[in-house]
């Protein structure tokens, strides 16, 4: 090899290795801004628990009964629910003993590690977003079912993926309406039915759309339906037969949609809803609507499905991946956070 071919090589890796440095900065500065906007996001929340974790651990010198009394007050104050907020009560206690913790700040740092550790989200979560699967979008009236599904096929069109959306919400006037303006907004193809159709010939026809045009991922949107468990039944089960049936190899996920600003009701539609589906993830929604985003910690323990994707704003950009650890750490960790 000559001097100069050695040079170029050399000069080759520098620049290797200053792309690689640019790529881990670049991933350093998108993880910021994604903190940044959870922060954002959970103002309200923060601005509510974090006050009150704060003069609770600012109170007490000793962690005594005084002081786990009122940090369970403060967490269920913050809509954490009271199973859930004893669960992590008894197992904070458990951590303090065997990890001998002594000082309020371990034992902040402690409560942040275990109540991260309660909302854990399987490594295979997202594995679906690689297609090709199919993405059934249920859950009640008003909760964020269309929008949700304008942000999600924003995201994965961004990230390369050809996406279609199904308006199956053929009940709602309008409905279809909105889903083609998100669609719009999100440069993807609708397939979309006459108002009062039948929902399972909707997805019947998005099914062969996807296949024909080779979509990896089709994410249909439904009605708001009322907890009427026998038709909510037979129609779900109707629409999982035709998709099982015209697209056997496809991944399926079905995902509930629940409205974060009512609380403990999210708590009991995600229970009834998982009565007659399978379902395979939440979205939890309108986190910036609400003081008690504690809520997410209820749902993400309390239910054996993971908490996939929250909601912080009406824009088609404000939905994040659920991120356990920069959750909990917004909200128990946001001592002398001047932005809050
Ligand atoms: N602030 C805020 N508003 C949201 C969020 N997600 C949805 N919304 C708003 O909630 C309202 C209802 O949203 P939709 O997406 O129409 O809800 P839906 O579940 O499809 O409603 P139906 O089809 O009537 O059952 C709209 O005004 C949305 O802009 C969110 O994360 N934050
Ligand atoms: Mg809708």
């Amino acid at each position: 090899m000559m001097k100069d071919d050695r040079k170029y090589e050399d000069d080759n890796k520098f620049e290797g290795d200053l792309k690689t440095a640019d790529n881990a900065q670049t991933e350093e500065v998108k993880k910021a801004g994604v903190f940044a906007r959870l922060k954002a996001g959970l103002t309200k929340t923060r601005k509510n628990i974090v006050y009150g974790i704060d003069t609770v651990f600012g109170a007490y010198d000793d962690l005594n009964e005084d002081f786990f009394d009122d940090l369970e007050e403060q967490l269920i104050m913050a809509d954490v629910g009271v199973n859930t907020a004893e669960d992590v009560l008894d197992d904070l206690r458990l951590m303090i003993k065997d990890e001998r913790i002594r000082s309020t700040e371990d034992c902040r740092a402690a409560l942040s590690r275990l109540v991260a550790s309660k909302m854990n989200v399987p490594d295979d979560s997202y594995d679906y977003e690689e297609g090709p699967s199919v993405v059934l979008v249920i859950g009640v009236n008003g909760v964020g079912k269309t929008t949700y599904c304008g942000k999600m096929a924003s995201k994965l069109k961004n990230s390369g993926k050809k996406v279609i959306l199904a308006a199956a919400d053929t009940f709602r006037a309008a409905a279809t309406e909105q889903l083609i303006m998100w669609g719009e907004k999100a440069g993807v193809d609708v397939i979309s039915g006459h108002e009062g159709s039948d929902p399972a010939s909707v997805i019947f026809d998005a099914l062969h759309a996807a296949k024909a045009r080779h979509a990896d991922i089709l994410i249909c949107d439904t009605a708001g339906r009322l907890n009427n468990k026998k038709n909510l039944m037979n129609e779900l089960d109707k629409i999982d037969r035709i998709i099982t049936r015209e697209l056997p190899d496809y991944k399926r996920e079905n995902l509930i949609v629940l409205d974060a600003t009512t609380g403990q009701n999210a708590l009991s539609q995600a229970k009834d809803f998982s009565e007659v589906s399978n379902i395979t993830g939440i979205v939890l929604t309108k986190m910036d609507g609400t003081a008690k985003g504690g809520i997410a910690i209820a749902i993400a323990s309390e239910l054996s499905v993971p908490v996939k994707y929250i909601g912080v704003g009406e824009g088609i950009e404000d939905l994040l991946r659920f991120d356990p650890q920069a959750f909990a750490t917004a909200m128990f960790e946001g001592a002398n956070d001047e932005q809050i």
